[in-house]
C-alpha cells in the first residue's frame, strides 16, 4: 500500500522513521485486536500490542513489509501474553543496527522495562539481550546518535521525558536518566530526537489538558538540554494518542504519525507520512494531515486514487466486497473527476495501464488525463458491469500517450449515469526482453 495511511493490512502505530543504507525504514509498534478472553494487564491502556514488524519503501511507494522482527514470545525477559510491546525505535551505530523496544518484564511490578537486540542488517535477523537495560522503567525509546559517535536514550518516564547517554556498547546507560528541562507543561510521551545542522531537536506527543495530542518540538545546542519549547509540529488529530518521528529522505523531509481512520477505534492504529519543511532559522512549519501523504508511485506500484489531491463530483468511502480494506472512489457521476498529483512515469516505456473497478449499472468511460480534466488524454478504459458496485474487476487497456518523469493524473468519469467505483490504478513496468 501506498499513501495515507500507508499500511493497509495491518494496525501499525508509533511510526520511528530511520534511514540505513539510502532505504527509508519503518519501524512502528503493532495493534492487534485482543484474542477472546485475553487479560488486559492493569498499565496497558487497552492496548493489544504483540510485537514488531519492520517496513521499507521500495522508492517509489510501495511499502515492503520484511515480516516480524521480535514476538513477545521472543522476549528474552519479557511477561508473556499481556501484549504490551510499546513504541520501539531502531538507529545504526558503527555498522550495527540498534533495536529498543518497551515490553512488560516478568518478576518485576514496574512498568515497562526497555530491551535491546543487534543485527548486521536493518531488517535483522537481531540478536536479543538476555535482560533489560538496568536503572530504566519506562516507555517509547528514542535514540539520538551524536557526530561523536555518543549515543543518547530518551524516554518517557514517570511524568515527563527523561535522557541518559548510553554506553560504547549501547547496552546500558551511563548514568541514570535526568529530566529534560525547558519542555512544556503537561503529559508528554513519545520523545524523538535527531540533530539537524548542529540543533538538536526534540519532537515529542503533548497532551496538555488530556484532551487528545499535538506533537510539539523543543530546540536546544546540546544533546540533553535544556531545551527551548517552540510550538507544535502537527495540532491535535482527534482525541487520543498520537506519536511522531521524522527524517529526511532523498533531500525531503517527512514526518511520520498515527492515526485511527481505518478501524475507526482508537486502540487499532494506522501510520501515516507527510512532507515537511524546516525554515533557514531552525523553525519547523506546521504540518497538517493528507490523503495524499508522500512518495510517488512508479510503474508496477498501485495508485491509490481515493487518496487524491484535489476531487469533484465524487467522493470516497471504504471498499467493500473482497477488496482488501481501504477506499475507493464512488458516486462518480458524469464529469466528475478526481486529481492525484506525482506519478513518476520514469523513462516513459511503459505501454499498458490498469483500473480495479466496480460496476453495478451500465458503465462508461473512466478517462485518465494530464493535470485536469481537460488535460492531455493518456489511456481510457471502457467500464462494463462488473455484476455489482463491489464485484471487483481489474480491465486494462493501451497508454495512449506516454510521458516520462513526474506527471499529475485527472481521473475523469463519463456516462449518462453513475459510472464505476475506482479503487486503484497501476501503470504496468515494460517488460523487455
Ligand atoms: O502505542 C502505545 C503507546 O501509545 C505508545 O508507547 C505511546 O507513545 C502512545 O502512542
Amino acid at each position: 500500500m501506498a499513501q495515507n495511511p500507508i499500511i493497509t493490512d495491518q494496525f501499525i502505530a508509533d511510526p520511528s522513521a530511520r534511514v540505513h543504507k539510502g532505504r527509508l525504514f519503518l519501524y512502528p509498534s503493532g495493534d492487534k485486536v485482543p484474542e477472546e478472553g485475553h487479560v488486559f494487564f492493569n498499565q496497558s491502556a487497552g492496548f493489544c500490542m504483540p510485537g514488531y514488524h519492520v517496513f521499507s519503501l521500495n522508492g517509489g511507494s510501495t511499502w515492503v513489509n520484511h515480516g516480524w522482527i521480535l514476538k513477545e514470545k521472543d522476549v528474552p525477559w519479557g511477561m508473556k501474553n499481556v501484549c504490551a510491546m510499546w513504541a520501539p525505535d531502531c538507529i545504526e551505530k558503527n555498522g550495527k543496527y540498534y533495536f529498543y523496544y518497551p515490553a512488560k518484564a516478568k518478576n518485576d511490578d514496574k512498568y515497562r522495562r526497555i530491551g535491546v537486540g543487534i543485527a548486521d542488517n536493518p531488517e535483522g535477523p537481531f540478536k536479543w539481550e538476555k535482560n533489560f537495560i538496568q536503572g530504566m522503567f519506562s516507555i517509547d525509546p528514542g535514540i539520538l546518535l551524536d557526530d561523536d559517535n555518543q549515543a543518547y536514550i530518551f524516554v518517557k518516564s514517570g511524568d515527563g521525558i527523561k535522557v541518559a547517554p548510553l554506553s560504547d556498547d549501547m547496552k546500558s546507560i551511563k548514568h541514570e536518566l535526568i529530566n529534560v528541562e525547558g519542555l512544556p507543561a503537561g503529559y508528554k510521551e513519545g520523545p524523538f530526537p535527531i540533530k539537524i545542522k548542529n540543533r538538536y531537536y526534540l519532537i515529542f506527543a503533548h497532551n496538555l489538558a488530556n484532551n487528545g495530542y499535538t506533537i510539539g518540538y523543543a530546540i536546544s545546542d546540546k544533546p540533553m538540554g535544556p531545551y527551548l519549547y517552540y510550538g507544535n509540529i502537527m495540532d491535535m488529530i482527534g482525541k487520543d494518542t498520537n506519536h511522531a518521528s521524522i527524517v529526511n529522505y532523498q533531500g525531503r523531509w517527512i514526518f511520520f504519525y498515527h492515526n485511527w481512520a481505518l478501524s475507526g477505534h482508537t486502540k487499532l492504529r494506522s501510520v501515516c507520512a507527510e512532507y515537511m519543511t524546516i525554515n533557514d532559522d531552525g523553525t519547523i512549519n506546521k504540518v497538517v494531515p493528507t490523503l495524499r501523504g508522500i512518495g510517488a508511485p512508479m510503474p508496477g506500484d498501485t495508485i491509490q486514487i481515493d487518496r487524491y489531491n484535489a476531487i469533484n463530483g465524487a467522493m470516497t468511502t471504504f471498499v467493500g466486497g473482497n477488496e482488501p480494506a481501504g477506499w475507493m472512489v464512488t458516486e462518480a457521476e458524469n464529469n466528475s473527476y478526481v486529481i492525484f498529483n506525482d506519478v513518476n512515469l520514469a523513462d516513459g516505456s511503459a505501454k499498458r495501464i490498469q483500473a480495479r473497478v466496480a460496476c453495478g449499472q451500465r458503465g462508461g468511460i473512466i478517462e485518465v488525463r494530464q493535470n485536469t480534466p481537460n488535460g492531455e488524454l493518456i489511456a481510457k478504459f471502457d467500464v462494463k458491469y462488473t455484476g455489482g458496485w463491489n464485484n471487483w474487476k481489474t480491465i486494462e487497456n493501451d497508454i495512449i500517450s506516454n510521458k516520462k518523469g513526474m506527471i499529475n493524473l485527472c481521473v475523469v468519469f463519463k456516462g449518462p449515469h453513475k459510472v464505476a467505483n475506482l479503487n486503484w490504478l497501476l501503470i504496468k513496468p515494460h517488460k523487455t526482453k
